[in-house]
């Protein structure tokens, strides 16, 4: 995931688009619980009980030395492995990410929030030359990177005060996320290897993401740019370097200018909802299947071609919406469906515009990880295979919730709520 922006919502949403499951905690021994065990026991007394602390510094030998065999210098290494702490913060942000059971329309009214609103087109109006400039160079417009800015730190007022060496220090020593924590690492000393950033610069969120647009060191070292061009990548206080970076990172990740991001659109009662998520047709072919804009409106002149896909993120009570190859590209900043549709909410918003019409069923109760892993294991059981018992609904289980209702006479949206878990439970 290397050119992937990892924590982006953590601080704001609570998304935390990590894609990670929560996974239990490999931790070292207490030392003084270690120094018990060895007084108490004469079978451990034989073996030296090495303190955390030693292992943390017996790790900064190992990385520095295949650090330097790489080319770094010995002296940058001294001056941030060396110097790294264990930061306890993040590895209790990293073990207690909230279970993510909020309805998705929660999720989107909580990022298109009136609050967020106001303040970006507040901040669309302070930088107007900015975003004219961004635009100009990328063509990306600037709704999006507001919306971006606003989502991922409220403009720039919620960007972390973690220090980011020691919270990658820490990853790369040990648990869950070692390999990401390192290769994060490698990141920093280039970013600081090439004069672009200053080590006092690195602060950011928990994981690692820093600046106004939360770039994580790999998205920063291979997209940000110096967009006033004063010689310092500076994510954290010039609205031009990082507006600029978040516009070259979409620009770069196939950014189609002057196409949308998602469209709402009605569909016939007798639509077939298994052409949802998985299946690519024009918006000519989708008219043909009789799926319309829900405006009222037709499709621009130029519309008919453009490739998308069929989402229905609340099942066929819910709105729909076409999915452009924009949305895709979004993905890149975060791999969350909820999060690029709160973007283009937010984004909508900031123009005049309502992204979404029709009514969500707020009155369906969403399902918990365990409710998930319930639903897994009785569709398996039923011979609707999930290719797995994870918790984590995907295009597997929901083609196994479809082909169930297919056979139940449910509508075949791929969506279960309370009722619907109810009856597949049985
Ligand atoms: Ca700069």
């Amino acid at each position: 995931m290397s050119a992937k922006i990892i924590p982006l919502l953590a601080c704001l949403l609570g998304s935390c688009a990590t894609a990670q499951t929560a996974q239990p905690q490999v931790t070292a021994t207490p030392q003084t619980e270690a120094k018990t065990e060895v007084m108490d026991s004469v079978v451990t007394a034989t073996a030296p009980v090495q303190s955390r602390e030693q292992r943390f510094a017996d790790w900064k030998s190992d990385f520095t030395a295949r650090a330097v065999l790489k080319g770094y210098s010995p002296e940058l290494l001294a001056r941030t492995v060396g110097r790294a702490k264990i930061n306890e913060r993040a590895i209790e942000r990293n073990d207690n990410q909230p279970e993510f059971t909020r309805p998705v329309w929660a999720y989107i009214e909580s990022a298109a929030s009136a609050d967020r609103i106001t303040r970006g087109r507040s901040e669309l109006s302070d930088h107007a030359d900015v975003f004219a400039e961004v635009e100009g160079r990328y063509s990306v417009p600037r709704h999006i990177l507001t919306a971006i800015w606003g989502l991922e730190t409220s403009y720039g007022r919620i960007m972390g005060d973690f220090d980011i060496v020691d919270s990658l220090s820490t990853f790369a020593f040990e648990g869950r996320r070692q390999r990401f924590g390192e290769q994060q690492l490698f990141a920093v000393l280039d970013l600081i290897s090439s004069g672009e950033v200053r080590e006092d610069q690195l602060r950011g969120a928990w994981a690692g993401a820093m600046g106004m647009t939360q770039f994580i060191p790999t998205t920063f070292r291979d997209y940000a740019v110096d967009f006033d061009g004063d010689g310092n990548k500076d994510l954290w206080t010039s609205e031009r370097d990082a507006l600029g970076s978040a516009a070259n990172y979409l620009s770069r990740s196939g950014w189609r200018a002057g196409e949308p991001v998602m469209a709402e659109v009605l569909v016939p009662d007798d639509f077939d909802y298994g052409q949802l998520e998985t299946v690519s047709k024009t918006i000519n072919d989708w008219t043909a299947l009789g799926v319309r804009p829900a405006n009222g409106m037709r499709w621009g002149g130029n519309a008919g071609l453009l490739s998308a896909k069929l989402l229905a993120p609340a099942g066929s009570k819910g709105p729909k919406l076409l999915v452009f190859k924009n949305f895709d590209v979004l993905k890149r900043y975060n791999n969350s469906t909820s999060y690029v549709m709160g973007i283009a909410s937010l984004g909508d918003a900031l123009r005049g515009r309502s992204a979404i019409r029709t009514p969500w069923p707020k009155d369906d109760k969403p399902l918990s990880l365990e409710d998930k892993k319930r639903l897994q294991a009785r569709l398996t059981e039923l011979g609707y295979s999930t290719g797995g018992v994870d918790g984590q609904i995907g295009p597997n289980s929901r083609k196994a919730i479809r082909a169930w209702q297919r056979d139940n006479g449910v509508v075949a949206d791929g969506y279960v709520e309370q009722t619907l878990l109810a009856r597949i439970l049985g």
